[in-house]
């Protein structure tokens, strides 16, 4: 199939003489300047423009395709996404980079001066949004006809700077000089109501009016996310909000009242002005229920259009849609289908309801009750009147279900409803995501079963086959093939290809080579080529790294008082046989999560401390990289040699982090918590560092009313200096607050997991000793690591949840 026939468009050149002929004429016609005048953003600007017409072409190409088989689409619905740099991937995926490479010489630049210029969009705080990423870039590798939606956030996740010793955070004005990698689609372009009253339909039992009093524009622009080995090009689209021509008062402009003139589209356009950068605690701003809303509104909109542009029978809207929920952020869109459906095309209640459960699914990404997301009633009732009521009567017909299978359990009724009567009225989002969708999924095994078991264990009485387990997985492309080419390319050699890129499990094969002493020899080679190139500390040392959001749960703290013992070990020590380690910390906290500051500043004091001690420092080294984000991460994870995945378990529903650390050959010291039990199983009990409590112990000493911080205090010498030094001001005075937390209510076991972990650290320094030994078990977590890829969990969703095959997009033929 060429699409071009017919329109008399040419094919975009293979050769190398042709790309340099496309990036000049972009250069020309598209960036309006010349090559003597071309600054490198205007050679990056050009190269992206150039590398995108060829996704694009694909794209053309994949939309037809799409067109003519009318499958059931994937929709995913997510507050946020972490993309990371596209330039280098969609190089990658285009298959452009010699020529690229080649091409911008006559521009005057190297490829790597323009790789330096490609901004990540940071739209997302952490795991969630980079899962989203992992998600859509295996949907496209998969053929699965899909698109992300989300908002364009103007500023992103913060920029995180350490002053003083100190978290500092800065705009992050991401599109300051614009994103080549977007396409605006003005003309699709959606209305969305806020506020305002409803009023009854005459005739009608079920349908309201809705008047809203604000309406505001969203304008989507699309980017564009290829597959990996395949034609398929998907894309992402995200929401801006504008204020609609007449937000603009020209009768104040008129009277010199110029901000008021403009006030109403600020405020308009503020809804996608800032994301959140809290990624475990709600704070029930209203503003982000409006954005949340926004995102759904915009997007059943879009969606429903789609379908409509194929489909004329309603009856057919879910053998054609599914919409997977990322999270409760995007459970508004329940109500928001209802609404239309019943409102706007005017469906019966019945035939509508059973549309909508039929079309959305749900994953749900945690644990901590926190971070479970609830809104008073009175904030909804005033922004969205007219989905309160809608709620409120889905809560009917449920409740009624659920008397039905258990007469007078009033208790139940009380715990299951989506409304929360006790102390203050809201609407539990959960509970609505849980009754309005077909498929209830959680992100690990471990998980998956808490949920059943606990926060949703009412759910799993009442409708037991719903609710699933789909583990997480990322992107090999992007965390190794691109992160770290040295590894890639020694697997490829060993391997005979590089068939495993798409099909992971083919690690495997390495295992054959993990007794093959000159191919460990070339692996250490490059890990330790990975250290200099970091360039965090002696490439020699072992490697030690802690990369996360900051979080108590996450116990970052607990690696701190770790490095407190060692300091102690070596000082008492100097003359001792250390085995020298340079721990890495990056990792932001949500701006206003004291607790977390705190303890990023006492990890700074420790480390200065460190280095400014003669006789420790030779030994071990801290070091707090700035700015965590996914191009950090593509930096730091091919140079680790430990990963450290030490959370509370029970706490972490999955990580992918750990995943992403395991691939790339650095060994797990890790609890039983989230995937890391998976990676444990799979990598083999022998090559994991396993240590501390359970998810049922942990539960069981928090909720006996036995757990006294203190007695460990009291009992473990190292434990008891490490703390005393904290609190005696050893480490500038910083800490106190850490401190205090940990010997009073100790919330994530910090305490009681200390010696277990300090002992196991002590196993990790043993087998570090014997480089052999740890490149043999570095090799086997590499080749075991095939069954995290998001290729993977991608054939999860389409086979349990989604019941969508792939569709091939015809290759180019000419
Ligand atoms: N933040 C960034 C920038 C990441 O790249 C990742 C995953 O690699 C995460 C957060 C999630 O990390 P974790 O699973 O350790 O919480
Ligand atoms: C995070 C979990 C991680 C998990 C990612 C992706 C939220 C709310 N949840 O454990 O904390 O890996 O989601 O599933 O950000």
């Amino acid at each position: 199939m060429d699409l071009r026939q017919g329109l008399g468009l040419r094919r975009l050149g293979r050769t190398a003489d042709e790309f340099q002929q496309d990036l000049l004429s972009t250069l020309y016609y598209r960036r309006g300047t010349t090559v003597e005048s071309a600054s490198a953003r205007d050679a990056y600007e050009t190269l992206s423009l150039t590398v995108r017409d060829r996704l694009a072409e694909r794209r053309a190409r994949t939309a037809a395709a799409h067109f003519a088989t009318n499958p059931r689409w994937v929709y995913y619905l997510s507050a946020e996404y972490l993309l990371g740099a596209q330039l280098e991937q969609n190089l990658l995926y285009s298959g452009t980079g010699e020529l690229a490479a080649e091409a911008v010489k006559t521009l005057g630049f190297t490829l790597e001066e323009l790789e330096g210029l490609d901004i990540e969009p940071g739209l997302g705080n952490g795991g969630l949004g980079r899962l989203a990423a992992c998600l859509v870039d295996a949907m496209a590798t998969r053929d699965i006809p899909a698109v992300g939606y989300g908002i364009r956030y103007d500023f992103g996740i913060f920029k995180q700077s350490i002053s003083g010793g100190a978290q500092a955070e800065c705009p992050d004005d991401w599109a300051f000089q614009g994103n080549p990698w977007e396409f605006p689609a003005p003309d699709d372009r959606q209305t969305v109501g806020f506020y305002g009253h409803t009023e009854p339909v005459p005739g009608s039992q079920t349908r309201k009016r809705w008047i809203p009093g604000e309406v505001v524009l969203g304008e989507p622009s699309h980017m564009l996310v290829p597959g990996y080995g395949t034609e398929t090009v998907n894309i992402v689209r995200l929401w801006r909000a504008r204020g609609s021509e007449a937000s603009f008062d020209l009768s104040r402009f008129s009277a010199g009242q110029y901000a008021e003139a403009v006030q109403e589209a600020v405020r308009a356009e503020n809804i996608s002005k800032v994301l959140y950068p809290d990624d475990s605690t709600e704070l029930g701003r209203e503003l982000r229920l409006k954005q949340q809303y926004f995102l759904c509104s915009c997007s059943l909109r879009d969606i429903i259009r789609r379908f409509r542009l194929r489909n004329s029978d309603w009856s057919d809207f879910a053998d054609k849609t599914v919409i997977q929920l990322n999270d409760t952020h995007p459970t508004i869109a329940i109500a928001e289908l209802m609404r239309l459906l019943v409102d706007e095309y005017e469906l019966e209640w019945d035939q509508a309801w059973s549309i909508t459960r039929r079309t959305f699914a749900y994953t749900c990404h945690t644990l901590l009750p926190e971070a479970l997301e609830t809104w008073p009633v009175h904030v909804f009732e005033r922004l969205l009147p007219r989905h309160l009521e809608i709620i409120y009567l889905i809560n009917m017909f449920f409740l009624r279900e659920v008397e039905e299978r258990f007469p007078g359990d009033t208790d139940r009724l009380r715990r299951m409803s989506i409304i929360q009567e006790e102390p203050e009225r809201r609407v539990r989002m959960a509970h609505l995501a849980v009754v309005g969708t077909e498929a209830v999924n959680g992100v690990a095994e471990l998980h998956s079963k808490l949920l059943r078991e606990t926060v949703l264990n009412d759910f799993a009485d009442l409708w037991p086959a719903k609710f699933q387990n789909v583990t997480n997985g990322i992107s090999p492309r992007r965390f190794i093939k691109i992160a770290n080419p040295r590894l890639s390319d020694l697997i490829t050699e060993g391997l005979g290809g590089e068939g495993w890129l798409s099909d992971l499990d083919q690690l495997a094969g390495l295992e054959a080579l993990a007794d093959d002493a000159s191919f460990l020899e070339r692996w250490r080679a490059i890990k330790r080529a990975n250290k200099v190139d970091l360039a965090a500390g002696d490439p020699d040392s072992l490697t030690d790294v802690m990369i996360k959001r900051f979080h108590e749960y996450k116990r970052q703290q607990l690696k701190l008082l770790h490095i407190i013992t060692l300091y102690h070990r070596i000082r008492n020590d100097p003359g001792g046989d250390w085995v020298p380690r340079t721990v890495l910390f990056a990792g932001k906290a949500a701006p206003a999560y004291h607790a977390a500051k705190d303890i990023i500043r006492l990890i700074n004091a420790v480390g200065s401390t460190i280095a400014a001690d003669p006789v420790v420092s030779p030994y071990l080294k801290v070091v707090f990289a700035e700015n965590y984000n996914v191009t950090l991460a593509e930096r730091i994870i091919p140079a680790a040699d430990l990963s450290e995945q030490i959370s509370l378990a029970g706490k972490e529903a999955s990580g992918t982090g750990n995943m992403k650390l395991a691939l790339n050959g650095a060994l797990t010291i890790g609890t039983l918590d989230g995937a890391n039990i998976e990676i444990r199983a799979r990598v083999g009990a022998d090559n994991f560092f396993l240590f501390g409590l359970d998810a049922f112990q942990a539960a069981e000493l928090r909720y006996s009313g036995q757990y006294r911080a203190r007695d460990n205090y009291e009992r473990d010498g190292e434990l008891r200096a490490a703390i005393d030094a904290i609190q005696s001001g050893a480490f500038g005075g910083v800490g106190h607050e850490v401190a205090g937390s940990l010997l009073g209510w100790d919330e994530y076991l910090t305490l009681a997991d200390y010696r277990a972990y300090v002992d196991c650290q002590d196993h990790v320094d043993r087998v570090w000793r014997d480089q052999a030994t740890w490149s043999r078990m570095s090799v086997l977590n590499t080749a075991h690591s095939g069954f995290f890829s998001a290729d993977r969990t991608v054939s999860d969703y389409a086979a349990r949840i989604w019941r969508v095959a792939p569709v091939p997009v015809p290759r180019d033929e000419d």
